[in-house]
């Protein structure tokens, strides 16, 4: 009996001491098993050198600390004078102090928050020298040195030369003032506004050095739907001493604002942009928060979206209201994101084409620090949808990108699906807007129009859970947002090689398995969701499940059936000259492309097109039978990607292991879900049975449709 207690305390202890919560993120530094590699770094890194006295570089020591001793296993001592084997990390003007170095071209290629990392031999001491303009690019360039040692590259030769592509790269967090997040799937908010100022959870130093290592470079604290409490004495106090916790890490904090904030607690009776009063209100608003906040970052908008109040409440612009907050911003240095994201209604035209036709006759409109935030397509972050036609059409603007990050409509956080080809996907699509080659890419990074100003944003999927996201793999998400943000020209397979080593293992075979799951998983669920052009099929109100039932609401744009128009004859949206003509809104030849029914993508059949059911597909079968064979082969890759994941079960840690596997098993179950309830809800209109090969659903249609969820996470 002894014994045996004593076995089982032994296997408590080990799996105590091998389990792993996600915690850590990608940032774990545990031990390189690679015995050769660990032995090369531990030659070649044997003292750690940091200049420079900021808080920044007090964080630049403890990373590299941290982050040496622990992937080397060793203590790395912090050094004082160069010395053979050491690295070095410092701006360059305090390298130059020490090291008779020049770098004068790079230095002015790189700017203020690229990086340089290289091998350096300096009398006769071989020496890796991490260097930048400022101490956050040197920050930068210490998480870029950690990576190489996390994912076992070569150091003996480095020539690093790196700069952002894309100036502003926040996260927006739909955080409420009362801890909720809007469309969040992973706990309650990070902020505790309750116990703030005075409170500082550890975690918003984990949260910053998250971002920073990522490139991250600014966050909106609180959801679009804006409480305008926010911009108070007593929350703003709050907001500064979040401010100052992210400042060392490079992170500006911006704040969405209401609209009607003079009305609401300015006492004011009218938030009209025009009005005088209202534009100094806003401008001591801006005086006090600068005050507290020296390096704001300025405010994000939504404005007449939605029910939430904006210029148009009195006969003003979009323009008119942003421009308004660009002028009180602007002596500090502060800039506006107003969102695109505008639909009513009460507007008769199909929603795909309301943004465009209300924002493309503001272009040239905007003052010079306000930049347009514009969706990666034109209904709303749906599992696919064809990049917005506004990337092509606001060349006198700079758009800023909104991906969203938070799984909204893509299985919340417990499916597993990779968004990297998602966006890659989006920054890589053409808009002809100059020509072949003009890529959304280079309309936000602004190459494309000569912009000064860029920026990109993505919806954050955070929250008080203990690994930050909900799901491991939503971890990937967050990441792979923030190196795409850094650099769009990265591929989303090497994204995934990254963060799969970084956080689950360096095992090649392992590595590639998991890249293989990762890399098919947003196709997957399109295919089990909304495959060929499908959108907005999703539950009522919460979006939780398939719902393409919906109907009858107070709202057209708000149901199912607006969206796919099955009929006896066929389904989808006859955006052609036929229809809505919304394919007049992207340039040639994009816009012929999608228009014929032979030339438009399989992927975007049904978004642009009303199709027969018995139409002929380029596989040869017909639309209905294409459509089932999605659902089924959807569902069925979720199966093999659950086999994948069991086999690798001797190289992940048992904890994350026994995570994903539940995570899967919900997965699995809510695609047999889709699929059944999507497959038994449009054979109603085709009246054709589901193919022979397949498995018949083992449920009713109305046994679907009858399924609530009350309490489902909105
Ligand atoms: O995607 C929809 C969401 C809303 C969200 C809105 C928006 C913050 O369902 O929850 O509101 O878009 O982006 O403004």
């Amino acid at each position: 009996m002894k014994l045996f207690l004593a076995l089982l305390i032994l296997l408590f202890t080990f799996n105590v001491l091998t389990a792993d919560d996600g915690y850590r993120l990608w940032l774990k530094y545990d031990k390189i098993h690679d015995v050769q590699k660990l032995e090369t770094y531990q030659s070649v890194l044997q003292g750690i050198l940091v200049t420079g006295d900021s808080l920044t570089g007090a964080i630049i020591q403890n990373e590299l600390e941290n982050g040496l001793n622990g992937l080397l296993d060793k203590k790395v001592p912090i050094i004082r004078d160069i010395q053979d084997n050491c690295i070095i990390a410092g701006t360059i003007e305090n390298i130059r102090s020490m090291v008779n170095i020049d770098f004068e071209n790079e230095m002015n290629a790189i700017g203020n928050e690229g990086y340089l990392i290289l091998n350096y031999n300096i009398s006769n001491n071989d020496i890796i020298i991490i260097t930048a303009n400022t101490d956050i690019g040197v920050l930068y360039g210490t998480f870029h040195f950690l990576r190489l040692l996390q994912t076992l590259q070569d150091i003996d030769v480095l020539n690093i030369i790196e700069s952002p592509r894309i100036q502003l790269r926040v996260l927006n967090h739909w955080d409420n003032l009362d801890r909720t997040v809007e469309r969040g799937y992973a706990g309650f908010s990070l902020w505790n506004w309750q116990k703030l100022p005075d409170y500082i959870h550890p975690y918003y130093h984990e949260y910053a050095r998250a971002n920073a290592s990522i490139g991250i470079n600014g966050t909106v604290l609180n959801n679009v739907n804006a409480n305008a409490l926010i911009l108070t004495p007593l929350y703003l106090n709050k907001v500064k001493a979040l401010a100052d916790v992210f400042r060392p890490y490079g992170i500006k904090v911006y704040l969405s604002i209401r609209f009607s904030a003079p009305i609401d607690i300015g006492g004011l009776p009218v938030s009209d942009p025009l009005d005088e009063e209202v534009r100094q209100w806003w401008k001591d608003k801006a005086q006090e928060i600068y005050k507290l906040i020296p390096d704001f970052g300025g405010f994000l908008v939504k404005a007449n979206s939605e029910g939430q109040p904006g210029p148009q409440n009195y006969g003003r612009s979009h323009a008119d209201g942003a421009n308004m907050l660009a002028d009180a911003l602007k002596p500090f240095g502060g800039v506006v994101m107003w969102r695109a994201f505008v639909y009513d209604a009460n507007d008769k035209e199909d929603r795909a084409k309301q943004a465009y036709n209300e924002f493309k006759p503001l272009d040239g409109k905007f003052r010079d620090n306000v930049l347009i935030q514009v969706k990666n397509g034109p209904i709303d972050f749906q599992p696919r949808e064809p990049f917005h036609p506004l990337f092509g059409g606001m060349p006198e603007t700079p758009l800023m990108m909104e991906f969203q990050i938070t799984q909204e409509y893509l299985g919340f956080s417990t499916h597993l699906v990779y968004l990297a080809t998602l966006y890659e996907e989006v920054l890589d699509a053409d808009t002809y807007a100059k020509g072949e080659g003009s890529t959304v890419a280079r309309v936000i990074d602004g190459s494309l129009n000569n912009h000064k100003l860029s920026g990109i944003a993505g919806v954050a999927n955070t929250g008080t859970d203990r690994n930050w996201t909900g799901h491991l793999f939503a971890q990937s998400n967050w990441y792979c947002f923030g190196r795409l943000a850094w650099d769009h020209q990265l591929s989303a397979e090497k994204i995934a090689d990254e963060w799969i080593r970084m956080s689950l293992t360096n095992d090649d075979a392992a590595v590639r398995s998991i890249q293989s799951i990762m890399m098919k998983s947003r196709e997957n669920t399109v295919n089990y969701m909304t495959p060929l052009g499908l959108h907005h099929i999703m539950g009522w109100d919460h979006h939780y499940g398939p719902a393409p039932w919906i109907k009858d609401k107070h709202r057209d744009d708000w149901t199912s059936v607006y969206y796919h128009r099955a009929d006896s004859i066929g389904i989808g949206f006859d955006r052609t000259k036929t229809g809505s003509n919304a394919v007049s809104q992207y340039h040639e030849p994009a816009a012929d492309t999608f228009a014929a029914l032979e030339t438009c993508p399989d992927e975007y059949l049904i978004w642009f097109h009303h199709v027969p059911w018995d139409y002929k597909l380029k596989s040869g079968k017909t639309l209905w039978d294409e459509l089932c064979y999605h659902y089924y082969n959807g569902t069925q890759a979720v199966a093999e990607m659950q086999k994948k994941w069991a086999d690798l079960q001797d190289k992940i840690d048992p904890e994350i292991f026994n995570h994903v596997t539940s995570m899967m098993k919900i997965q699995y179950k809510e695609a047999v879900w889709w699929r059944n309830a999507c497959a038994l809800y449009f054979q109603t209109f085709s009246n054709q049975p589901i193919p022979e090969d397949l498995e018949k659903p083992d449920k009713t249609l109305e046994y679907y449709q009858n399924l609530s969820f009350p309490f489902a996470p909105k």
